[in-house]
């Protein structure tokens, strides 16, 4: 192994020895002192190339606040950090809901169901093969809950998308996709709960982060799911922002092929899982593809029509095999495009978050261009399953290159390649060590 190699993985390890917290990974040192949701499964895959009991304890930690309607909480707040971040415990109300664990202190919405894909890393990497058995065992049935949870709650015409009902479930919180709904939202200032933003006292320049009228609105929203002890049938019923969107539903329909997997190691019977597999599969297939665009879009079911902003989430569909190999195609001459940085395009590094050449696009601003490691990581997962291993391969060289480059951050310029928001970042961290480990044939 190159020694560059095992100098980045020794830095990549020490970023997340210094956020493990015991018995879990908060992303940051300063900006997220807790436990999220995706950011624990993809930590999760770093540590299962090299710490077997650190990545199930990351997923056991995670689905121990497991809401009993089989929600996994976006965040797991630690009790002794309270006081650094906006919105925690006393905002999000969470003990309103008959849901709520008795023992652990949650928000109210969830995230892109990445743990199933970690759980079978973990088993597959396993060196004590016993205690991953066991560890399975438990883990299982709760993955299974998350999994009817989102077909039982979140997919009201039963059509195999679940829908989202904060920008925070998506993952990609201000990406530009979301600002027609946002728009739509008619909110009265005066009448929003009083809060304090925290993230604009961590030294990230605002003009990075969402702005204050999104933060009315994400405000609004958890307003309004307490208000209604959140019951999801009710907010439903009540809920401005209600959107299928094409990365939770990829990363959906993907946990349910890796649980099949699962399951057949535990003996389990799958058809439940085939049966949503295929009808996901189906339904991003022929609902959220939009031939005009080349790329999936993201339904808004209360406007009842598509929204057509191009971010790199119309690409994740590859991530579980739905596209046709014609819609396949198309997406990569897409991402093959000036619009996403092509390989042979030196001014800039991939895969942008956001169109280069979209009307919103801004080189620094968070979710509304820069590069960042885990949505190129899922990409890079569906360009290797269509056999696009040529940009498969450029796409995990920048992720290398962008990290060499300036460290642990928790986005990238697309065109300078500087790094922005927060520093030693879990995520860029534990990825990093997937794909040096696994994409660059320099480990097992
Ligand atoms: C809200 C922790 C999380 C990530 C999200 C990312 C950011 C939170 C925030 O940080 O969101 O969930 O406060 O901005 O957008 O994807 O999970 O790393």
């Amino acid at each position: 192994m190159p020694e560059s190699f095992e100098e980045l993985l020794g830095r990549a390890k020490g970023v997340l020895d210094g956020n493990w917290l015991g018995r879990y990974t908060k992303p940051s040192p300063h900006l997220y002192p807790h436990q999220w949701n995706w950011d624990s499964g993809f930590i999760a895959i770093g540590y299962s190339h090299y710490d077997q009991a650190r990545a199930q304890q990351e997923l056991s930690s995670l689905f121990a606040a497991q809401w009993r309607n089989g929600m996994v909480p976006q965040i797991v707040f630690n009790p002794d950090a309270l006081g650094g971040y906006f919105p925690e415990p006393d905002f999000w109300q969470g003990e309103r809901s008959s849901h709520h664990p008795a023992n652990a202190l949650t928000s109210g919405i969830t995230m892109p169901p990445v743990h199933a894909m970690a759980a079978l890393k973990i088993v597959r990497k396993a060196q004590d093969r016993n205690s991953a058995r066991d560890w399975l065992e438990d883990l299982y049935p709760r993955l299974l809950k998350s999994q009817e949870f989102f077909y039982r709650d979140r997919d009201p015409n039963r059509e195999g998308l679940a829908y989202i009902r904060h920008p925070w479930e998506s993952g990609v919180d201000n990406a530009p996709t979301w600002d027609p709904p946002l728009a739509a939202m008619i909110i009265d200032k005066r009448s929003l709960p009083p809060y304090q933003r925290q993230d604009l006292k961590k030294g990230i320049p605002s003009s990075q982060r969402p702005s204050d009228d999104d933060y009315d609105r994400y405000v609004f929203l958890v307003d309004l799911f307490r208000k209604l002890n959140y019951d999801e049938a009710a907010i439903y019923e009540e809920c401005p922002f209600v959107i299928q969107d094409p990365l939770l539903n990829s990363v959906l329909c993907k946990a349910n092929e890796d649980l099949m997997e699962l399951g057949q190691i535990l003996g389990r019977d799958t058809g439940q899982l085939r049966e949503w597999y295929d009808q996901t599969a189906r339904s991003l297939r022929d609902k959220l593809w939009h031939a005009e665009h080349g790329a999936f879009d993201v339904y808004d079911l209360r406007a009842g029509e598509p929204i057509g902003t191009l971010t790199a989430a119309g690409f994740m569909p590859l991530l579980c095999g739905a596209p046709t190999s014609e819609q396949a195609r198309i997406i990569y001459e897409f991402l093959e495009s000036k619009a996403f940085c092509s390989m042979d395009d030196e001014r800039c590094y991939s895969i942008p978050n956001y169109n280069l050449e979209g009307e919103y696009f801004d080189t620094t601003n968070y979710w509304r261009g820069p590069v960042w490691v885990n949505t190129n990581w899922l990409l890079l997962q569906g360009l290797r399953r269509y056999g696009f291993h040529e940009k498969a391969d450029s796409v995990a060289r920048d992720i290398i290159r962008l990290v060499k480059r300036c460290g642990f951050y928790e986005y990238f310029d697309p065109y300078t390649g500087k790094c922005y928001g927060t520093h030693n970042f879990s995520w860029t961290a534990a990825l990093l060590i997937d794909v040096i480990l696994q994409e660059t044939g320099s480990g097992s």
